[in-house]
């Protein structure tokens, strides 16, 4: 039997043309943060999922990764599809070795069920703790998880507001495995780059060798609007600059949950070489950063 979803009201799809961006990305450029939804009357979304989206699907992501200059997808598992990864694995597959994914996995999940995950293209799993996406758990709900992927060599992808960083700074510290976090904390970038908030995430970023973030976002983060995110800039600037090495970039597209606007994804291109000003930066960014981790890992 089949289902089919209406989605949320009030719920934004994706810009179906998007401007081609002035910026031609380096060959071997990663989207290193985006998802499928569905379709739902194939891969139905979780029945726990705090949003119903509008169908975004692995044929259309391939479409813009190709027409933005993009080479590789990493795919990230939506909280919309629960611990149901199948979405996920289906667009992995169908990627011939050009998409690596990040699941959602459930304590009881089985060694041959990850070993599956690992051969589709999977290399880690994503803890998200904004309440409006998910129900947050103790600390050692995620331990017991991250100590299930680590002997498959795979990293745990987190997700939180700002001012979650300080209470999960024991378990975010402490986990046997890269960490990566996404939309750089979620900064309130009204704030300056050297005020508290973003000052603990650059002391988590010193003093973690093991800690990456995604320099990604700048339509949820930004006061200021497109297309140029001016305001969000100088953080993620300020991140690649110092951390060459442990930085990411994604589209994120399609874009959930987006309230004030629906990004075009050829102006969140144009943003890279306002934050990562030379050639060098970019293929750190783009290129030599998110193959070390997903493909040659
Ligand atoms: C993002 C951000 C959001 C949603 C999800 O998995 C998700 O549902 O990640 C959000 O609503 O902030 O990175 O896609």
């Amino acid at each position: 039997m089949t289902a089919t979803f209406q989605p949320d009201a009030d719920w934004l799809p994706y810009d179906p043309s998007p401007s081609k961006p002035a910026y031609t990305p380096p060959a071997g450029a990663v989207d290193a943060h985006c998802h499928v939804f569905g379709p739902g009357d194939v891969f139905p979304f979780a029945p726990e999922r705090k949003y119903t989206p509008a169908d975004a699907g692995k044929d259309e992501l391939f479409a813009l990764r190709d027409f933005l200059g993009f080479e590789r997808n990493v795919i990230v598992q939506a909280t919309c599809h629960g611990a149901d990864n199948r979405a996920l694995v289906d667009a992995l597959l169908a990627a011939g070795g050009r998409a690596r994914g990040v699941a959602t996995i459930r304590p009881g999940v089985s060694r041959p069920e990850l070993a599956d995950l690992h051969a589709a293209g999977v290399r880690g799993i994503r803890f998200n703790f904004v309440r409006r996406l998910a129900d947050p758990k103790p600390d050692g709900y995620y331990r017991g998880l991250a100590d299930l992927v680590a002997e498959f060599g795979w990293h745990i992808v987190v997700y939180f507001e700002a001012p979650d960083l300080a209470e999960r700074w024991g378990l975010f510290t402490s986990l046997p495995t890269d960490v990566v976090v996404d939309h750089m904390g979620r900064p309130d970038v009204t704030q300056p780059v050297d005020g508290p908030d973003f000052s603990l995430f650059q002391r988590f970023m010193r003093e973690n060798g093991n800690a990456w973030c995604k320099v990604s976002g700048p339509e949820r983060l930004s006061r200021s609007g497109p297309p140029e995110y001016a305001d969000v800039v100088p953080f993620a600037r300020l991140l690649v600059e110092t951390f060459p090495d442990r930085v990411l970039w994604g589209t994120d597209w399609p874009h959930p949950n987006m309230k004030s606007h629906m990004p075009d994804d050829g102006a969140l291109v144009d943003v890279i070489p306002r934050i990562a000003r030379t050639g060098d930066l970019q293929r750190r960014l783009l290129v030599g950063n998110p193959m070390r981790l997903y493909w040659e890992a």
